[in-house]
């Protein structure tokens, strides 16, 4: 009978490879897991629960009804604020860093996450997810984590993951050792190994992106679009168009068929609609850790030093090849 490898089983194995593993890691990545079955639950019963629908509206039993997002947003943080591994946190859902309550102890690690990724298509029972993305802290030990230890480049990430919350529901993490997938069985709740040392594609047969945009583009990424639209065999166009409208779902297949997916600036929104710290780094680690590609049209996605919390970025990942030309198009080396 082939071992069931579980995703806490995976996590102890991996740090074992690390001489100075305390266990605090595993112990954080089971607390994100915990919160992962938590909101998958929710997500999938939500229709019988009364949580979906807006904020404010109270449930049968009188209770404060929370939109999912919000549930999502108070799941992990409750799941994650009293470990003793964590310095400080943000959310995605949330203005401004999120400190650990002081009856808790600070850790040496810091989490910033996107609760619900996606979450406008929910009331249409379309997959969502849930990213979230793991520094070491920068700021001296034993004391509140700063802003600082919330800004740091995409590069420094330990370790970077998603949930998507599918037909079934899937974490994929990386922590520099290749990007691993695991399914949640719902009879016994446990993460379970299905996809290990994904691979995406280097080159893609697939772009996704919102096109009603099209008109608020700048002219490369125009000619973009129009090139992988048009009929040519030999490169493989033209590509098909998929596009959810929930990244974490769009990305997810790409990643598993190859791929890309575009959220470029346009007229309307300058630096794009995508947060950098919780969407675009931990994607962007996973995407690299598969052999793929980010960027914002110029430079690597994991090279930008956030300047702010919330700040946004046009992103370009995916496939290596398909990542590459689109470069060239923004960078004008290539017009048509
Ligand atoms: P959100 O974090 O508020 O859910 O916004 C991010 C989402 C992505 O999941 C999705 O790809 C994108 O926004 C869709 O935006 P648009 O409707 O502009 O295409
Ligand atoms: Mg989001």
């Amino acid at each position: 009978m082939p071992a069931i490898i579980t995703l806490t089983r995976h996590i102890i194995e991996e740090q074992r490879k690390h001489p100075h593993a305390t266990g605090e890691f595993t112990d954080l990545m089971n607390d994100v897991a915990f919160a992962a079955k938590l909101i998958s639950y929710h997500t999938n019963k939500a229709g019988l629960m009364g949580v979906l629908g807006e904020a404010g509206t109270t449930n049968v039993q009188g209770e404060k009804v929370k939109n999912l997002d919000v549930f999502a947003h108070e799941t992990m943080f409750k799941a994650l604020d009293h470990g003793g591994h964590l310095c400080v946190m943000a959310s995605e859902e949330e203005e401004n860093a999120m400190e650990i309550p002081e009856q808790f102890p600070v850790g040496k690690y810091v989490i910033l996450y996107d609760p619900l990724d996606g979450s406008s298509n929910i009331d249409a029972n379309v997959s969502v997810g849930t990213i979230f993305s793991i520094y070491r802290r920068v700021s001296p030990d034993g004391r509140p984590g700063t802003l600082e230890d919330l800004l740091q480049p995409g590069h420094r990430q330990i370790c970077a993951g998603y949930v998507v919350y599918g037909s079934s529901t899937m974490l994929v993490y990386t922590t520099g050792n290749g990007v691993h997938g695991f399914t949640l069985d719902p009879s016994y709740g446990e993460f379970v190994l299905s996809h290990p040392n994904i691979k995406t594609p280097k080159k893609g047969k697939i772009y996704s992106v919102n096109e009603s945009n099209f008109d608020y583009w700048d002219q490369p990424l125009k000619n973009y679009i129009s090139y992988v639209k048009q009929i040519d065999e030999a490169s493989g166009r033209p590509l098909n168009s998929r596009y959810i409208g929930s990244m974490v779902s769009d990305f997810h297949r790409n990643l598993l068929y190859g791929g890309v997916y575009l959220y470029p600036a346009n007229k309307q929104a300058p630096n794009g609609k995508l947060r950098l710290g919780y969407e675009a780094n931990p994607l962007a680690f996973i995407v690299e850790q598969a052999g793929g590609r980010a960027s914002d049209g110029k430079t690597r996605i994991l090279d930008i030093k956030p300047k702010e919390l919330h700040q946004r970025t046009p992103l370009f990942i995916g496939s290596e090849t398909d990542v590459k030309m689109i470069e060239e198009f923004i960078t004008g080396k290539k017009q048509q």
